[in-house]
């Protein structure tokens, strides 16, 4: 029987097929092949609580990835909630366009520049991140010309970042994957290769002499261009959806000196490694950078909600304030109460908790730990953590090009392989060509690390014999 002529149950209360038939014959989910996921029906996540997720079947699942990178805090805190239904009782909405303002966003604004580096006394908001990085291009380029230096338009950026999925973050971006569709990127988008040691380092070359190789692509692509026609460079601290690239030591100081000497403007994506994920507030505190303006979202309600910004520092935030008059650039949920009133109450719960000393003193530590342990498997091949974000890398023989290891033919997807396990073991961790990558929420105990590790473990031995019994190791 066609599952579509099923007859619709009470919403919350339908069957597995029931949901995946109404999902596959109405809802277009993001960066899916649409047919082969209708084909496949999705997995219909019903409810959390803590790291936990329960699917529609009532299968528990530890959600090592946060959701999407976002929920620090975990599922079901109490605050958040209250603070949501207070908001949306007083007053659901009210824009900040026409000489307005709200409460929450206020506060907020204040808040926010309160937790941020020095440098940061000034928010723009926005919805999302894509939208946060827009709102980059559009003020990175209007500062030049207030300054007049019109000229000074070029943003560059790295292969492989996530930068989002709007025109301009896509650009700003260098998935190839999505600057093959649609015209990509905007023009003044220009891409440096990133900073992947396993990757991209030449024979020989330590992890820390590669850092200070690959920031010089940077002072050689400004040279290239031209200093006085680049008007930014944008990273994020730790490449999050790339696959969890932890940089070399030496690369960011390296990079700030580099935007110092050409007096370029440094962007700093936090949208993943905002709040608390890296150990410190912000990721660019971990790399010891002083970045002139910050994007954010995801970790500042802790996904419970959409928002997004931009911190503008002093540098970029006077010239806009005294010189700039109007800046014809905004968003209708720019500041949106409700959202703001959960930020408040999430960050305000991170600061009680004191979830960001215990990613730098405890959890973080722990995990590097655990991490350290499973970099002795025999299909592991590079394990790293920052804070409470980790990749393994998976590798046909850990022996190859030096002590690099040799890597499987990207084609045999091993790393699809270990999800597919990840899944059927109860466990949420992503793979990003053969990096298999973890971001659990901060409030993860030590006792739900060792839980974690022990599925992952128990993952990685179901794809060795896997990948023996196929032969993908030869
Ligand atoms: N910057 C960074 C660093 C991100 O990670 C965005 C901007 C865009 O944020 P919005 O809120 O517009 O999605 C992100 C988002 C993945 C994945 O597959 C990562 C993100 C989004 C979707 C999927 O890891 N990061």
């Amino acid at each position: 029987m066609n599952a579509v002529l099923t007859p619709r149950a009470e919403s919350g209360n339908r069957t597995t097929q029931q949901w995946q038939a109404a999902d596959a014959a109405h809802f277009l989910h993001p960066f899916t092949d649409f047919k082969a996921l209708a084909r496949k029906g999705s997995r219909v996540i019903t409810r959390a609580e803590d790291i936990y997720l329960w699917d529609s079947e009532g299968k528990k699942i530890l959600d090592a990835m946060s959701g999407l990178w976002c929920v620090n805090v975990g599922y079901g805190q109490r605050a958040l909630i209250d603070a949501a239904t207070r908001q949306l009782e007083t007053l659901p909405f009210y824009n900040a366009f026409f000489q307005t303002a709200t409460p929450p966003a206020i506060e907020l604004a204040e808040l926010l520049a309160e937790v941020s580096p020095p440098q940061f006394q000034h928010v723009f908001f926005s919805g999302s991140g894509s939208e946060g990085n827009d709102t980059i291009v559009r003020m990175v380029r209007r500062y030049w010309d207030i300054l007049g230096q019109p000229e000074r338009q070029v943003i560059i950026s790295r292969k492989n970042a996530y930068h989002g999925s709007t025109m301009a973050g896509a650009s700003l971006g260098g998935m190839a994957g999505m600057h093959a569709q649609g015209g990509l990127p905007i023009p003044g988008i220009v891409h440096i290769d990133q900073p992947y040691w396993f990757e991209n380092a030449a024979a020989g070359v330590s992890r820390d002499e590669f850092g200070l190789v690959a920031a010089r692509w940077l002072e050689a692509r400004i040279l290239e261009i031209g200093a006085d026609k680049v008007a930014a460079f944008i990273g994020e601290p730790v490449q999050g959806a790339g696959g969890v690239i932890v940089p070399p030591a030496t690369y960011w100081p390296e990079i700030q000196r580099i935007c110092d000497q050409y007096g370029i403007l440094l962007v700093s994506d936090e949208v993943i490694t905002g709040f608390g994920r890296t150990g410190h507030w912000f990721g660019c505190e971990t790399m010891g950078t002083r970045p002139d303006l910050m994007t954010f979202a995801k970790g500042v309600t802790s996904g419970y909600i959409p928002l997004g910004g931009v911190m503008v520092g002093d540098r970029v935030a006077n010239v806009l304030i005294e010189q700039g008059g109007e800046f014809n650039h905004g968003y209708t949920y720019s500041g949106h109460p409700v959202a703001c009133a959960v930020a408040l109450a999430n960050i305000k719960l991170v600061r009680e908790l004191g979830l960001v000393q215990r990613v730098h003193d405890d959890v973080g530590p722990y995990l590097a730990q655990a991490f350290a342990q499973l970099a002795e498997h025999p299909l592991v091949g590079e394990a790293q953590t920052c804070g409470l974000m980790g990749a393994l890398l998976l590798v046909k023989d850990k022996t190859g090009r030096g002590d690099r290891g040799t890597p499987f033919a990207s084609d045999l997807e091993v790393g699809m392989i270990c999800r597919g396990h990840c899944f059927a073991n109860g466990l949420i961790m992503r793979a990003v060509g053969d990096r298999m990558i973890i971001a659990p929420p901060l409030v993860i105990t030590r006792g739900q690390i060792d839980e974690m590790v022990a599925l992952i473990r128990r993952c990685l031995d179901l794809t060795l014999a896997d990948v023996r019994a196929r032969g993908l190791d030869r």
